[in-house]
């Protein structure tokens, strides 16, 4: 009803149900009187992906004739969730779905949750380049993603007596969304040698010959946006061998086993996703994945911009690249081997174009995060690469050397190339080389990296090559699809569901703060989402919970920085100050439930001792008499984007709780105050500015200020370092065995008392109890606490990432929408 142009939809309901009838009948060869929900998923995703491609080829020949600049967004993670349902809502045939499944005996809900989450991401950077798509599309833009098809996703975790088991995500069985593109191939090379040959002119040339290759094959999806016809386009590559299904010559020489194997080792490039967030361990394979998508997707890229025959030189008024961290950064080296070697441009020249064209995205300070591959390897796989590079930084140091003649230490701490034993290739300097500008996620963490990684570059190229790009979040997934309902509650507020678009006009519910009726519905609609996420966690984790508790949510991947061992921790004191209660004093305490959710990483050990210690708290004190309803502990499996959707819309309050100036941005933060949620956290990432927006009388802040921490942990090392006396009767309290074997969460213990506790955990403690007990008393006062949580949401209009996409398109892409004729 609220889009004019009806994006090619269904005329109603009887259209739509014709469709998934003639789908389930021919495209699925099955008969209606057989058809059980996975069969009417499949026909309802196959009716509404037809819509999409119409508009899809629409847009894309839209895009092709006004010749206008795109941008390309490079990221190895796209964490999409489930498309059905956003597709419906994006088209605004919701309604029109559900009426027809309802005819043909089917519940709208139990139909979406057939799909399978598209989970080609670890967390927050994957998570992100989902949203911007959502609102690239949404905002007109002309932009693709490009990424690789993973056959694996991030593993499923199942929690097994405990603990963390990894198993695989095989989600290619049924994927209506995308579409092969059998004729879109691309021949990536690998290993080999180079030689060089001198033209007429005198000129050498380098040609990279031999080694193998590999085909890359383009499997298409179709990115709606919101109430418009754009439908833009991400293109993942998939991994086959060059030579087609085998190598016919071994085959006929008799060498079978050998031409499969070929045949395997190619499709091991795209078969899965390494399952690491913040920590590169420079495995040759995650190497060959980058410069595999690199590659393919620079090749496609130039192949479009070389069929409008321009000047070369016009290629970055045409093209825009992101690098969403440095996964890409290849892509700035074999974009100037192309020009150079292929195309016979001059180096200068070709480079001009190259830093012109990119963008670089940095999400992490965490030095164990920070990309380095080895040069050997290097040399090994991409040998003329290794030699640009080496080209690049020598006329790099060149010029710093010229800035700042006789800086010998200047010129070291820059190199691209560390001069380590062996040494590294240091893709963040690349990445900060070869691009014009460089962002940070939230305004803490943009600072932070002007102040120490990025300091001396900033000396260098000046201050102006540096900028910051808060996070958002898309409201249609995080808001309008995770709770309808109040969505629906706030469009009757501000008149149209127009906030779904302009996120700032939220702030029309503010003037209905103290409007009765509207506070008592919004509170009816948090205890059903807590009554849904209590069913939930009955069904996954066999824990009762009393939905009128307080929810106490941490939910993101599972690591030391983000502290979910400073969460469990507190959850014990907790647990303790219960205990010590008499019965009666018990009765007047806060009922509350802590939950949580993430994966840890295979191979982080430390990660899953959190896990374990979580779920070894909740046995004891879920079924420990005196404390009932007053504390339970739930740790839920297998957290990932659809979980989210239910998860977020039901907390009261949510932790983000990372030691100061780690986390760079956080955007569950922004998911869960848009939500009708208030937040305990740190001064770090987005916290800063979701307060400033919010006001601070909303937020529950605590904790060591970023600025402090270099100085603490100085003291841990050097100085006496005692234990916050609280913080050790939790841990006396383990090491007595009451969670089980004290063995199993020794580490935990040792990191904190004698290793330095290079997380701050115990110089927080103090600061973080005091803060949950003061959430306790607010939340008593309810008619308060609902106040906070109305003017929270209506100030949270700048968490768009509609608002963050068009500040990258106007300070760094420099592309501008393309408007779509409407029908009449
Ligand atoms: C690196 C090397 C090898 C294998 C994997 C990686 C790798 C993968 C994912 C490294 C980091 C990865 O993700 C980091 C991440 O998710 N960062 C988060 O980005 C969000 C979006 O900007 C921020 O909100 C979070 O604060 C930040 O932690």
């Amino acid at each position: 009803a609220w889009l004019k142009h009806q994006v090619n939809g269904f005329k109603d309901k009887d259209g739509f149900e014709e469709n998934v009838v003639r789908h389930v009948e021919t495209t699925l060869a099955r008969s209606m009187f057989n058809c059980d929900e996975h069969a009417a998923y499949s026909a309802c995703a196959l009716a509404f992906r037809d819509r999409l491609i119409l508009e899809w080829n629409r847009t894309q020949q839209r895009q092709t004739f006004a010749d206008s600049k795109r941008l390309y967004y490079l990221s190895l993670e796209f964490l999409m969730g489930r498309a059905l349902d956003n597709a419906m809502l994006n088209i605004g045939q919701k309604d029109v779905a559900k009426a027809g499944l309802a005819e043909l005996g089917f519940r709208i809900e139990d139909i979406i949750e057939q799909e399978h989450d598209a989970a080609l991401g670890n967390g927050g950077l994957g998570r992100l380049a989902a949203c911007f798509l959502d609102s690239l599309a949404s905002l007109n833009l002309p932009a693709w993603g490009y990424g690789l098809r993973y056959r694996y996703g991030i593993f499923k975790q199942e929690i097994i007596d405990g603990y963390q088991v990894e198993v695989p995500d095989y989600w290619l069985d049924f994927n209506p969304w995308e579409f092969p593109r059998h004729d879109v191939t691309v021949d990536i090379q690998f290993y080999g040698h180079v030689n060089r040959t001198q033209g007429e002119s005198g000129k050498t040339t380098a040609h990279w010959e031999g080694g193998e290759m590999v085909r890359a094959v383009a499997f298409d999806v179709p990115i709606p946006g919101y109430a418009t016809t754009t439908t833009n386009n991400l293109r993942l590559w998939s991994s086959k061998a060059a030579s087609g299904e085998f190598d016919f010559q071994k085959f006929n020489s008799g060498d079978y086993e050998s031409s499969v194997a070929d045949q395997q080792r190619a499709e091991t490039i795209s078969a899965v996703l390494y399952p690491n967030d913040n920590l590169d361990r420079g495995k040759e394979l995650r190497l060959k994945q980058q410069y595999f998508w690199v590659a393919a997707s620079l090749y496609d890229i130039v192949r479009r911009f070389k069929k409008a025959k321009r000047a070369w030189s016009e290629f970055p008024e045409q093209v825009a690249i992101q690098l969403n961290d440095t996964h890409p950064t290849l892509a700035i080296v074999e974009l100037q081997r192309i020009l150079v070697d292929l195309e016979g441009l001059e180096w200068d020249d070709a480079w001009n174009i190259v830093v012109n064209t990119f963008g670089y995205t940095n999400h992490t300070v965490l030095p164990e995060a920070l990309e380095k591959w080895s040069v050997g390897l290097f040399q090994h796989l991409l040998p003329r690469h290794l030699q640009i590079i080496y080209d690049i930084n020598l006329f790099f140091l060149q010029t710093v050397e010229r800035a700042f003649p006789n800086d010998r230490e200047l010129l070291a701490r820059v190199s691209i190339i560390e001069e380590s034993q062996p040494k590294m290739v240091r893709m963040a300097f690349l990445a900060i080389v070869g691009s014009h500008k460089v962002n940070g996620v939230a305004e803490l963490h943009s600072d932070l990296i002007k102040t120490t990684i990025f300091k001396d570059f900033v000396s260098i190229f000046g201050p102006d090559k540096f900028t910051n790009v808060t996070n958002g979040i898309t409201p249609r997934r995080w808001l309008h699809q995770a709770n309808p309902r109040l969505s629906d509650l706030i469009a009757t507020k501000v008149g149209s569901y127009d906030f779904l678009k302009d996120l700032t006009k939220l702030n029309k519910i503010e003037l209905s703060v103290n409007d009765k009726q509207f506070r008592k519905e919004w509170a009816e609609i948090k205890l059903a989402n807590k009554v849904r996420l209590a069913k939930h966690i009955q069904e996954s984790a066999g824990v009762t919970v009393n939905p009128t508790s307080l929810f106490d949510v941490q939910v993101k991947r599972i690591h030391e920085y983000k502290r979910q061992q400073l969460n469990i921790f507190g959850v014990i004191h907790r647990y303790l100050t219960l205990k010590a209660m008499s019965p009666e004093e018990r009765k007047k305490q806060l009922p509350r439930v802590s939950i949580f959710g993430g994966k840890a990483a295979p191979g982080y050990w430390m990660a899953k001792q959190i896990i374990h210690l979580i779920n070894s708290v909740g046995v004891v004190v879920n079924n420990d008499a005196d404390i009932g309803d007053l504390l339970k502990v739930v740790f839920l499996e297998d957290y990932n984007v659809s979980k989210a959707e239910i998860i977020t819309p039901a907390s009261d309050i949510s932790e983000h709780i990372s030691t100061a100036g780690t986390e760079a941005s956080g955007t569950s933060n922004m998911k869960f105050v848009l939500n009708g949620g208030l937040i305990i956290g740190t001064c770090d990432g987005a916290n800063i500015e979701i307060t400033r927006e919010i006001g601070e009388n909303n937020i529950f802040l605590f904790g060591n200020l970023a600025e402090d921490v270099e100085d603490l942990r100085h003291a841990h090392t050097y100085g006496s370092h005692t234990i916050d006396p609280d913080l050790a009767k939790v841990f006396a309290t383990i090491e007595q065995g009451v969670f089980g074997s004290t063995q199993d969460f020794s580490g935990m213990i040792t990191a904190v008392r004698d290793h330095g506790d290079f997380y701050l955990v115990s110089d927080d403690f103090h600061s973080y109890i005091e803060t949950q007990a003061l959430v306790d008393e607010a939340y008593r006062d309810q008619e308060e606490w609902i106040t906070k949580c109305i003017t929270s949401v209506s100030r949270m209009g700048f968490f768009s990432s509609d608002r963050c996409i068009n500040e990258y398109a106007e300070g760094i892409w420099n592309i501008e929408p393309l408007h779509v004729e409407r029908d009449a």
